[in-house]
């Protein structure tokens, strides 16, 4: 990409080509190693700068890559820097893509099939920005136990970003829904690696399409989507999982009954009811909307405090699919109001602080506690579902005193 910094008219220009050069070996071998302390399996992951455009990520997978952002990036502020967001793509895809040459196509159940460059989306309506928070469904899935398949990722694939872009509405308009729209559909450039696989498609209900926060977006944080982060275009869809919002954005499909495609109707899916690992057979519905979470990040788990001093603890929360309204620190049988810090809006990440007076020795087992203005609060114990999908137990650590 020639622009660093992202202007509508560099994206109506049209101009540019984004390229993702392969992570050079010899920086990937230099990388760190970290542990996720995943119970029940390995959990020691390299660390690697090699990606281009990042900076220190957790190597879960090369290609197509799986990349996590290491807890540390959450001590600081409530966006996520761009070169330490996570990454996750479920098929490769393309290491370059030319802005002049690309179109979506939207079609389906609309009045007129249309095929949008560039220039024709960002001209589709108003420049809209929201800070959101991505999160991949099965973010801290490596932390279930009894141990579940998939990425084991930590709690790390998730970050804040503010996101640039155009309604869906207002592209949806271009084309004029047709009677019957229930659905809209998303497709990406991304194509299975193997024949007969199915290629990465979503779909959301028209009650969400329609929102004035949904984002047809070409900016994270002031810049251009990366390859990796789907440029030209993903969709956004705030306080909803991220599995959503399907990245290079080429085809939107309005679609007028459900969606049968696999990762809608077979994949990304919990139980419709709480269940064990020894339920067999149990119906489920799609990950949608996310819920409440909270996380320390001043400290880490089994570090060491001073005794007979007075602590601040602090980290980050998100009220999920509506706004935060409080969070606690939480022991065992008791409890302390946290402050919340300055709010980005409602999708966003927020801070919390809480200072105790005085150590007055270990912290067994403490952890945040996030809830929503609908009054969605963080359980004690983990919904286990097979997928590890949509964790949100309190995170509980060990503090020790001396
Ligand atoms: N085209 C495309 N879009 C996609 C995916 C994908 O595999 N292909 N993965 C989805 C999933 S599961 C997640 S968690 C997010 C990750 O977004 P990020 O890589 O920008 O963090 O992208 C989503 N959009
Ligand atoms: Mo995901």
């Amino acid at each position: 990409m020639n622009e660093t910094r992202l202007s509508r008219r560099a994206l109506i220009a049209g101009a540019g080509t984004a390229a993702l050069a392969a992570p050079a070996l010899a920086k990937l071998a230099a990388g760190g190693m970290i542990d996720l302390v995943l119970p029940g399996g390995p959990s020691l992951r390299p660390t690697t700068p090699a990606f281009p455009g990042k900076g220190e990520m957790i190597v879960q997978r090369i290609r197509p890559p799986l990349l996590e952002t290491p807890m540390e990036v959450f001590r600081e502020g409530i966006i996520t820097p761009n070169d330490r967001m996570f990454v996750r793509w479920n098929w490769d895809m393309p290491t370059q893509v030319k802005a002049a040459e690309h179109r979506v196509a939207v079609g389906g159940a609309v009045k007129n099939a249309v095929s949008l460059t560039l220039n024709d989306i960002a001209a589709a309506g108003e420049t809209v920005e929201v800070v959101a928070i991505n999160q991949c469904a099965g973010n801290g899935r490596g932390l279930s136990s009894p141990r579940v398949t998939g990425t084991q990722w930590g709690n790390g694939a998730m970050g804040c970003a503010k996101w640039t872009g155009v309604r869906l509405k207002d592209v949806l308009a271009k084309a004029g829904l047709a009677a019957g729209a229930r659905r809209v559909r998303f497709a990406g450039l991304d194509v299975p690696l193997t024949d007969g696989a199915p290629q990465f498609i979503k779909s959301i209900p028209m009650d969400i399409a329609l929102r004035d926060d949904v984002l047809v977006a070409w900016g994270m944080n002031d810049a251009p989507l990366s390859i990796l982060h789907g440029f030209p275009l993903r969709i956004v869809v705030p306080g909803w999982f991220s599995t959503y919002w399907v990245k290079m954005l080429s085809t939107i499909e309005v679609l007028t009954g459900e969606d049968d495609s696999y990762y809608v109707a077979d994949s990304y899916r919990i139980p419709a009811q709480p269940i064990t690992p020894e339920t067999k057979d149990f119906p489920t519905v799609p990950v949608t909307a996310m819920p409440p979470r909270a996380f320390i990040t001043s400290h880490g788990d089994g570090e060491v405090v001073a005794l007979g001093k007075p602590l601040v603890l602090d980290g980050i929360a998100m009220g999920g699919d509506a706004a935060l309204e409080r969070v606690d620190l939480v022991g065992k049988g008791w409890e302390i109001p946290c402050t919340l810090g300055p709010d980005e809006g409602p999708f966003a990440f927020r801070r919390w602080s809480v200072k105790l007076p005085q150590v007055a020795g270990d912290f067994e087992s403490i952890g945040v506690r996030a809830r929503n203005v609908n009054g969605a609060v963080q359980p004690e114990a983990l919904a286990w579902n097979p997928s590890g999908y949509a964790r949100n137990v309190i995170e509980r650590m060990t503090l020790r005193a001396q």
